[in-house]
């Protein structure tokens, strides 16, 4: 599937978009959406009881002969179980469950959060199950053998992170190093801002965790995009550049019910995991999806990336289907994906799309860009098959939405029915539904660049650490 016809073009564009922005990159431009995630397990410190507050980035700069400080983002992670339903909305909340309620014996790791009933890790040091985020752009040159370690640090505590893409062989080098003090981990930027923001007021005080609807005002933004929220399970704004395109990201079991969506999902019990806004990267994570109580999305942003993590856990079930309808604003925008010789426009007006799911798929136009991928993570191998309704006289019900129409809907639809994916009732099945989608100048080429762009967005980079 790869694709390198016009690398040179699509990479040339990549620099002047990243000069313009005023962003460090390296020898990883190609992936400038995406992050590199280490956990302390990897960078072998889990046991030194280190201060999350301490972490500090660099690359080094080859034509000064100097460290220059890159932005690096910590979340804690520990082991928590969902907690029991609760009986009514008014049911006090207690730091120690997703639910804030009795525990059931059924847990998973978790995002911290001092602001949800998960609570903040109850060990505050930087332990294994921890994540230390940078952006694969901010790699840089091997530091020349017996360069020393930068101010206000410790020694003896450096690691070198050498980064290999797997695609092209090409290598790349971040350092992190341990701090005397505390010290400004963002390197003084903040690429993401994510405002929660509860209508009825505080999510531990106010949030209807028994019976929604919880609407909601949240928005996120970055220099490449903002995307908005109304409740859980309702993302319904997204802005490339040009005004709203969407009018959601819709679930259903299937396009001939509505029995199911995430107007029923926020309509019930649920409960947010995390709400974390940091310099690099924002997640938004809850739970409760009507008989999936503990069914979870957690939504991850970049600033030119977004991910969608949906943790299906829920007794046996016919079908589910995770797309994206569009609005009147993104009319006249072609959608493409790795299936299609062509694109077809976003008009409402029907159009004949492989029925096979792709690698890739995007939708471009003067309204922006924006690629997408998708990869299942199952115990099980379920048929899979995309989605692509753009009509307005569709012979299908909306569930919910703007106007009744599908504009440009384009998904994964899992189409077989599914085992009993719900940890509380064993034996049980896995499903993790992983989207990612990213955003970029509408002046590269999506046939080109889109299949260069889904080749590393799922594909990480390999890391090597050891010792500075
Ligand atoms: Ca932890
Ligand atoms: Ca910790
Ligand atoms: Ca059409
Ligand atoms: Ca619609």
């Amino acid at each position: 599937m790869k694709n390198w016809a016009k690398p040179l073009v699509v990479l040339g564009a990549l620099a002047l978009l990243a000069s313009a922005c005023n962003y460090a990159y390296g020898p990883f431009l190609a992936r400038i959406d995406g992050p590199v995630v280490l956990t302390a397990t990897d960078l072998g410190v889990e046991n030194l009881n280190l201060d999350p507050d301490r972490a500090v980035g660099y690359r080094w700069d080859a034509t000064n002969t100097q460290w220059v400080q890159i932005p690096v983002q910590v979340d804690e992670r520990h082991v928590v179980d969902f907690g029991s339903k609760p009986s009514n909305n008014n049911q006090a909340g207690t730091v120690g469950t997703v639910y804030g309620t009795s525990a059931i014996g059924v847990t998973a790791l978790q995002y911290s959060d001092a602001g949800t009933w998960v609570g903040a890790d109850p060990d505050a040091t930087f332990d294994a199950d921890d994540e230390i985020v940078f952006m694969s752009r901010d790699a840089g040159p091997q530091a020349p053998g017996g360069t020393a370690d930068p101010p206000n640090t410790i020694g003896g505590l450096g690691k070198a992170i050498e980064l290999v893409d797997p695609d092209g062989g090409t290598s790349g080098y971040v350092y992190l190093f341990y701090g005397t003090a505390s010290v400004d981990s963002s390197a003084g930027v903040d690429l993401v801002d994510y405002n929660f923001v509860l209508d009825a007021g505080t999510y531990l005080n106010d949030y209807k965790r028994a019976d929604g609807p919880n609407p909601e005002s949240s928005t996120v933004t970055t220099p490449w995009y903002s995307m908005g929220f109304s409740d859980r399970w309702f993302t319904v704004d997204l802005d490339v550049g040009n005004g709203d395109i969407l009018d959601g990201h819709k679930s259903r079991f299937g396009l001939n019910t509505c029995i199911r969506s995430n107007a029923t999902f926020a309509n019930a019990w649920g409960a947010f995991a995390a709400n974390i806004d940091g310099p690099l990267r924002a997640i938004r994570s809850y739970i409760g999806a009507n008989s999936g109580p503990i069914t979870q999305r957690t939504e991850i942003f970049y600033d030119a990336r977004y991910e969608s993590i949906t943790d299906l856990r829920v007794h046996s079930i016919p079908g589910v289907m995770s797309f994206w309808d569009l609005n009147t604003n993104a009319i006249g925008m072609e959608y493409g994906n790795s299936n299609m010789a062509g694109t077809v426009t976003v008009d409402g007006s029907p159009d004949t799309v492989p029925s096979a799911t792709p690698d890739w798929s995007y939708v471009h136009g003067s309204q922006g860009y924006v690629t997408n991928s998708f990869e299942l993570t199952a115990s099980f191998s379920p048929p899979t098959a995309q989605v692509y309704v753009d009509d307005t006289t569709p012979p299908y019900t909306e569930c919910w939405g703007d106007d009744g129409d599908f504009l440009g809907a384009a998904g994964v639809d899992i189409t077989g029915g599914l085992p009993n994916t719900d940890p509380r009732n064993a034996p049980f099945e896995t499903f993790v539904a992983h989207e990612v989608a990213a955003f970029w100048p509408t002046n590269l080429d999506p046939a080109a660049w889109t299949p260069i762009w889904a080749d590393q967005a799922l594909q990480p980079l390999a890391a090597t650490i050891t010792d500075f």
